[in-house]
């Protein structure tokens, strides 16, 4: 019996050596083979939050907006459009898409980014490195600045514009002298993510359209990483679909912390809720 037993024993602990290294490898592959973890740990932070939305309401747009920069103050939305000879800031009544107030541009301008700091409107334009500072009432035109780049999209945190040029590049501007405070180069996984173009600032993250896509990137400003991305293909559906051009408009309302979003010459504006709420 002893030598059954003993011989039993040295059976059972061979299988042990065999079966458990099998079950240890197996337990390990997945999480391996899947970068979950390597990513959580990777020097570019956690994976990205792919964003799921749900269309809350829907607004009028002009389908002759060649939508360049989006924004929204006191109950109205302010636009800035582009196209030679078309290009203007208005501002819009968000509920009947009535035009209450608009300046055109002169025809050798391309107008760009817009984001509302204070009393001013502020826009860009897109190839001759000039922006213009509008009195938020009265549309005249109180100051103009130059930069370095091309102009693309225009936001800001409170405290700096933040402003694209086409590139990777986000580009922190004084909003009184409009001296270059600091440059992020964004990277989504360590790679550069090119053609930010129309920005909106929204709970301490930069939400940047990417030109020619139906995505949105969620920025970290801290560090330029892409911490989420929203996209919204197969939002405008089937509307527009022989005028319409791509998605390009972010506007926040912070008071009633709602998001809208809009494309050149898109007929609507569209308020979306995110999910998961927390950017
Ligand atoms: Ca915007």
């Amino acid at each position: 019996m002893k030598g059954i037993f003993s011989g039993f024993i040295a059976v059972a602990a061979a299988l042990l050596l065999i079966v458990v290294p099998i079950l240890v490898f197996q337990n390990e592959g997945p999480s391996d083979s899947d970068g979950t973890n390597d990513e959580d740990d990777g020097p570019s932070g956690p994976a990205p939050v792919n964003y799921n939305y749900t269309v809350v309401n829907t607004f009028p747009h002009d389908v002759n907006a060649f939508c360049q920069g989006f924004a929204f103050e006191n109950g109205t939305f302010f636009e800035s459009t582009g196209i030679y000879g078309s290009s203007d800031i208005r501002k819009v009544d968000a509920n009947t898409g009535t035009i209450l107030k608009q300046y055109n541009l002169s025809a050798e301008f391309f107008g760009e980014g817009m984001t509302i700091f204070g009393d001013s409107i502020i826009q860009l334009t897109w190839k001759k490195r000039i922006g213009f500072v509008y009195d938020l009432e009265t549309f005249e035109q109180m100051d103009e600045f130059y930069y370095s780049t091309e102009g693309w999209g225009l936001t800001h945190d409170g405290e700096r514009l933040i402003m694209s040029d086409g590139s990777s590049t986000l580009t922190f501007l004084d909003p009184d002298s409009f001296e270059v405070l600091g440059v992020k180069q964004v990277t989504a996984g360590g790679e550069t993510v090119k053609h930010l173009n129309e920005l909106e600032y929204v709970d301490g993250k930069i939400l940047a359209n990417i030109w020619k896509s139906d995505k949105i990137a969620v920025i970290s400003p801290e560090t330029g990483n892409v911490t989420g991305w929203i996209d919204l293909t197969g939002l405008l559906g089937g509307q527009g679909a022989t005028t319409a051009g791509v998605l390009n408009g972010i506007a926040y309302d912070e008071k009633g912390d709602r998001l809208f979003v809009t494309g050149k010459k898109w007929p609507t504006v569209f308020e979306i809720e995110l999910d998961p709420r927390e950017l």
